[in-house]
């Protein structure tokens, strides 16, 4: 039963591996499942047919068969279920593994996605240095709990997992930034992930559509 997903036609990032599909093209190439993607303008995502998938018109879905899912986190989760590769077989150590899925998407990813959005929305308010600093501390508190915790290992609990699949995903979002920097273990396994095949096809495969929409 084919899957199909959806991404941006047109991705704000031109391509960088932000845009939420990508962790979910990643799922599906580290389990070595196919995968089609339809692309949507920012105009058909608000639409009646997109909104009968997705309750907030946004990216990423998931379609096989009649099943329809959204959240990037609860598709990579169900891709993870029905394909080994992203879960251990192991009971405690699979129960980590979707507790590091929830980290990523739960505690990890907010305060860098909020500080994203301060950068874009907020820089002409006069109370932006102030939560630039407020922002940028609980995401030093996190990301130090985060390395602490990881030492020198190469991935959070063992094999590589969902749950690095999800933090590395959320990681992207700080690459080259002062902030990363400050915990070299991170920046490496940032680093690892990035360097997985499977990641770098589900990269190159988001890239082209931005090259191809931007050339033709
Ligand atoms: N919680 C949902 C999930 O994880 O699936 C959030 C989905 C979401 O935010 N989707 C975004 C979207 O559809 C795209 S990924 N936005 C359009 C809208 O809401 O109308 C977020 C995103 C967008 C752009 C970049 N970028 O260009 O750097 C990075 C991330």
């Amino acid at each position: 039963m084919t899957i199909t997903i959806t991404a941006f036609e047109r991705s704000p990032d031109r391509g960088k591996g932000l845009a939420r599909d990508m962790r979910v093209r990643w799922a599906l190439e580290e389990v070595g499942q196919p995968y089609d993607v339809r692309l949507l303008s920012f105009k058909a995502m608000k639409e009646p047919a997109h909104l009968a998938l997705h309750p907030f018109g946004q990216i990423p879905t998931y379609e096989q068969s009649d099943l329809v899912l959204f959240e990037s986190g609860a598709i990579v989760f169900h891709i993870a279920e029905r394909h080994a590769g992203l879960l251990p077989g192991d009971a405690n150590a699979r129960a980590r593994a979707i507790t590091w899925m929830f980290a990523a998407l739960n505690t990890v990813e907010p305060p860098i996605f909020e500080r994203d959005l301060a950068r874009i929305l907020e820089r002409d308010k006069p109370w932006y240095e102030q939560r630039l600093r407020v922002l940028e501390d609980s995401i030093r508190k996190r990301l130090g709990g985060l390395s602490s915790r990881l030492g020198d290992a190469d991935w959070l609990d063992g094999a590589f997992s969902g749950g690095d699949l999800l933090m590395v995903s959320v990681l992207l979002r700080l690459k080259g930034s002062n902030l990363l920097e400050e915990y070299p273990n991170l920046s490496a396994y940032l680093a690892r992930g990035e360097g997985r095949p499977a990641y770098k096809r589900a990269f190159d495969a988001q890239l082209a559509v931005f090259t191809a929409s931007s050339t033709g």
